[in-house]
């Protein structure tokens, strides 16, 4: 054996072993050596864009998933971790539009690059299932499933607002307005409605809600499923109208006479003095006919974003509409305003406004001189003086107050308040109590060309008509260049070539655009399972491997992908493809990879960002990091160049603070790589880059390495049967006579194992690296010398060491297993039972308690580990120190503690 850890060397032949034995194919029909059927146990990380080069979150993610295959394979369970691309999507359309490259070609020579990094890693992926989902044997079944959906009214068509870029004549995704300009022309966006594709996730709300709050999911973290929950957003509450006459342009009365509203606060109607509509809303376009200041304001607002957290943090801003409801109970007068705050798409789009107890509508009502009427009040002190100039968070509690000033109401507590006010309104035929959800259908049409083609063709007689079953896949053409000015696929020839109506077989026109790439990630992991059927979507690899026992992926996916994932688990269900109600049975969120930020302000204002390794820090008296000098001359900056430090984020490409695995592995091996991000924080926990502990991580190794050429020297200089004694002594212990050195040693190790074991079990996978560095420090400070069993207590310890190790450190592991001989006597690693920790070496031999006579401290006696208390009685009688202090005394009474004290009292 070599003396020196080569870990180039090592992982290439590991490798290479792997590959050719085919180590991690898996079937359904693996048997355990007695020929019984493996508990089978699927473990996936979600998979990743081929952005070209694996990154620091990834090589964490993945090693997770590593650890808990090859841990459960010991344990005897037959594990899948495949691998796949998520290739469709925008990167791809703008790395063509910056090369001129198709974005086929790109995303697949990414493919292969990080394919390669991936194997260079080591993971136990069984790449005979491996998927991309840009090729058309994948997405003809996201084709497949939209014709499903379609017949059962799942998806459906109607107007989209979408995005227009009107320099480029494009459609823009959110993600390209900047500012409310075009990322490309920084033109002004405008908002169009054109006709697109949903699917009814709205449905589904319930269930997905209920699976949430009613513990289905207990493996998911709570943070998750509170998000889940936050974003279906289900809320009961109140639905009623004020009765109006405005009329629009041509004198017809806007709905039908009613302005609806949504509260959930019914208890808190007569303190109403204003409505405000959404900006889109019937009555401020109506409004907007007759005021030209109006509508500006409201073509103001329609500019920015609409979402809910740009809603949030917007300065509440409006306009009065001049026109006025009616209060359904009061009959008084009440103005209308157009809110920047309302949704058009939540509730009814209008709200009415209850200054004294909600606080948008306080600062609402503040801004702009409107009545505040307090009508709640706490219970407790329902006399309290009330300022209106004064926002206090009481106002808008529910619990523990009563109604006030509000007539008939006064006195009723929150629950029959809102159920009071609420039958008055249904009795009156103006409303009744609804539930209103946040959840929206999801908008799966893109005016995108690197994407699932929608399989619908546009006749003029018959309209939007499906492709026939039949005539799936519909391929999308490989060679388009996406130049910026819209979808490619409108105008190439060969998409639409020949293509007729299927109902009439006149020529017609193939719908151009394509779906949402969260239609991709929705159901992937189905895919896996069964991916070369032809025939079938899915079959019975599905059958076997779902649900899916362990998910692993980023926080950032704790809403979109994983709510449509399980709608789409459900639909399936629905269709009786597959039979769970839920995919992921446990889920894991693995932190976040951070590094330091070193930026600098440029003369042209704009900012700089600089690589942590590129600079030198400086610390203030407290030892923090205060700014930093430039190491080595930088794009132009000379070294000792004065740079800020910003503190610490996630490794961004934008913030020039990433850490390429790539030079990790180059440098250290892919071993320390692995063992380093698993070290250094639990998987959970974000995880400070710092390159010493990366040193620190590829020492151990060396130590490991050290210690098994050390202990090979052992071996090879002892007699023939020695050698032979140490390794096979480990498979019947029970007749090595081990002195006492040697029982320690073992006591140790089989301690740290139970840790270990633990903490695999957790996936605690931190301290398992710690585990196994206590173990090779017990090993290390070991002496054989004039031990008996010395040399099997070490073999044993570093057979039960290497398995510890070997999930994370899997390389290094299985080369020593070989190379020391323990393959041959226990078995391939990959396979090799996982260990157990000995009950028997971990009994003490001996146990010292402390003396103490009448309550004081007087020393220690020393006792077997079994002794009875007659034999503990009789240590501390006998005892030195009790001849010494009792001075011949008679003990009265004796209390021993077991373990820890025994205290004579004379
Ligand atoms: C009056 C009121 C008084 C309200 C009060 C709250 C407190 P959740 O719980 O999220 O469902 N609302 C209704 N439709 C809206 C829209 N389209 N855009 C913006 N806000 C809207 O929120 C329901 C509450 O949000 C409703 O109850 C309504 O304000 C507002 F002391 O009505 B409330």
């Amino acid at each position: 054996m070599l003396d020196k850890y080569l870990p180039q060397d090592i992982e290439r032949l590991a490798q290479e072993q792997w590959r050719v034995r085919d180590a991690y194919r898996v079937t359904e029909h693996a048997t355990d050596e007695a020929g019984r059927p493996r508990h089978k146990y699927y473990a996936c990380s979600m998979l990743p864009y081929p952005s070209g080069k694996l990154h620091m979150g990834h090589v964490r993610n993945y090693t997770i998933n590593d650890m808990l295959t090859r841990h459960l394979r010991m344990k005897g369970y037959n594990v899948l971790m495949p691998m796949g691309w998520d290739a469709f999507g925008l990167p791809a359309e703008n790395a063509a539009l910056k090369h001129g490259v198709p974005p086929a070609q790109w995303t697949f020579s990414n493919i292969a690059a990080m394919k390669a990094q991936m194997q260079a890693l080591g993971l136990a992926i069984d790449w005979s299932r491996e998927i991309a989902t840009c090729i058309p044997e994948y997405y003809r079944w996201n084709q497949w499933m939209f014709l499903r959906m379609l017949e059962r009214g799942i998806a459906y068509r109607k107007t989209q607002v979408v995005n227009w870029d009107p320099v480029d004549k494009t459609v823009l995704a959110n993600e390209q307005v900047i500012d409310g300009r075009g990322w490309r022309t920084g033109a002004l966006v405008e908002k169009r409605e054109i006709p697109g594709y949903y699917l009814k996730i709205t449905d589904y709300a319930e269930e997905l809600l209920s699976h949430v709050l009613h513990d289905n999911l207990p493996g998911w973290p709570d943070r998750v499923k509170k998000m889940q929950e936050n974003w279906i957003g289900k809320s009961e509450g109140v639905r009623f109208a004020f009765p109006h006459d405005i009329r629009d342009e041509a004198g017809n009365l806007i709905q039908n006479g009613k302005l609806y509203v949504f509260t959930t606060r019914a208890d808190t109607i007569m303190g109403v003095t204003f409505c405000a509509v959404a900006p889109e809303h019937p009555i401020a376009a109506a409004a907007c006919q007759r005021n030209a200041e109006l509508a500006q304001f409201v073509e103001a607002c329609q500019r920015g974003g609409t979402t809910e957290a740009e809603m949030a943090v917007r300065e509440k801003e409006g306009m009065p509409t001049g026109f006025v409801v009616t209060h359904p109970l009061t009959g008084q007068a009440v103005p209308v305003w157009v809110g920047n705050y309302v949704l058009m798409g939540y509730g009814d789009g209008a709200v009415m406004g209850v200054p004294a107890h909600d606080e948008r509508d306080f600062a609402f009502a503040n801004k702009y001189g409107l009545p505040i009427q307090q009508v709640v009040a706490l219970a407790a002190n329902p006399g309290e003086a009330f300022d209106p100039t004064v926002w206090k968070d009481w106002y808008a509690q529910t619990h523990g107050t009563v109604a006030v000033h509000s007539g008939s109401f006064d006195g009723l507590d929150h629950r029959h308040c809102v159920h009071a006010v609420a039958q008055k309104l249904v009795y009156m035929g103006l409303g009744e109590k609804t539930v209103t959800w946040r959840l929206r259908d999801w908008s799966i049409s893109r005016q995108r060309y690197w994407g699932t083609p929608i399989p619908i063709i546009h006749c003029e007689e018959h309209g939007a008509v499906p492709v026939p079953d039949s005539d799936l896949p519909v391929v999308l053409p490989l060679d388009c260049i996406p130049d910026g000015t819209g979808n490619p696929l409108v105008t190439h020839e060969g998409f639409h070539a020949g293509v007729t109506c299927p109902i009439c077989g006149k020529p017609a026109r193939r719908e151009t655009d394509t779906m949402d790439t969260f239609v991709d990630s929705a159901w992937y992991f189905l895919r896996y399972l069964d991916p070369h059927d032809t025939q079938a979507m899915v079959g019975e690899g599905a059958r076997y491997w779902m649900p899916m026992d362990q998910y692993i992926g980023g926080i950032e996916h704790a809403v979109l992908h994983l709510l449509y994932a399980r709608f789409w688990t459900k639909v399936m269900r629905d269709l009786d493809l597959i039979e769970e109600d839920e995919p992921f049975t446990r889920l894991l969120t693995q932190g976040m990879v951070l590094n330091q930020i070193y930026s600098r302000r440029t003369p042209q204002g704009g900012k700089e960002y600089f690589w942590p390794q590129d600079v030198e820090p400086i610390l203030d008296e407290e030892g923090k990091i205060a700014g930093a000098t430039l190491l080595r001359s930088v794009g132009g900056l000379p070294a000792g160049t004065r740079i800020d430090y910003e503190g610490i984020g996630t490794m961004s490409k934008s913030k020039n603070n990433g850490v390429d695995p790539q030079a990790l592995i180059d440098k250290y091996g892919a071993d320390t790589a692995r063992l380093y991000t698993m070290f250094t924080a639990p998987p959970e926990s974000s995880l400070e880059w710092n390159d010493g502990a990366v040193e620190g991580s590829f020492r151990f190794l060396r130590r490991v390495w050290a210690y098994a050429a050390r202990f090979d020297v052992v071996n090879a200089n002892a007699d023939a049967e020695a050698v032979q004694a140490s390794i096979a002594g480990v498979t019947r212990l029970q007749d090595v006579p081990f002195g006492d050195k040697a029982r320690a040693l073992r006591r140790e190790v089989h301690q740290v194992l139970g840790q270990v074991n633990h903490d695999y079990d957790r996936m605690q996978y931190n301290t398992v690296v710690s585990g196994t560095m206590k173990m090779l420090h017990a090993l290390e400070d070991f002496d054989p010398a004039a031990c008996p069993g010395a040399i099997v207590a070490m073999a044993e310890g570093f057979g039960i060491l290497l398995r510890c190790l070997y999930p994370v450190a899997p390389h290094l592991c299985y080369v020593l297993w070989q190379e020391l001989g323990y393959a041959a006597v226990l078995g391939d690693l990959l396979d090799v039972p996982w260990p157990r920790v000995d009950a028997t070496a971990l009994q003490l031999d001996e146990v010292e308690l402390v003396l103490q006579i009448n309550g004081k401290l007087r020393g220690a006696v020393r006792v077997p580990a079994d002794a009875g208390r007659h034999a503990i009685e009789q240590a501390a009688l006998q005892s030195e120190a009790f001849a010494r202090f009792a001075h011949g005394a008679t003990p009265k009474k004796i209390v021993i503690v077991p373990g820890r004290l025994i205290n004579v009292v004379v």
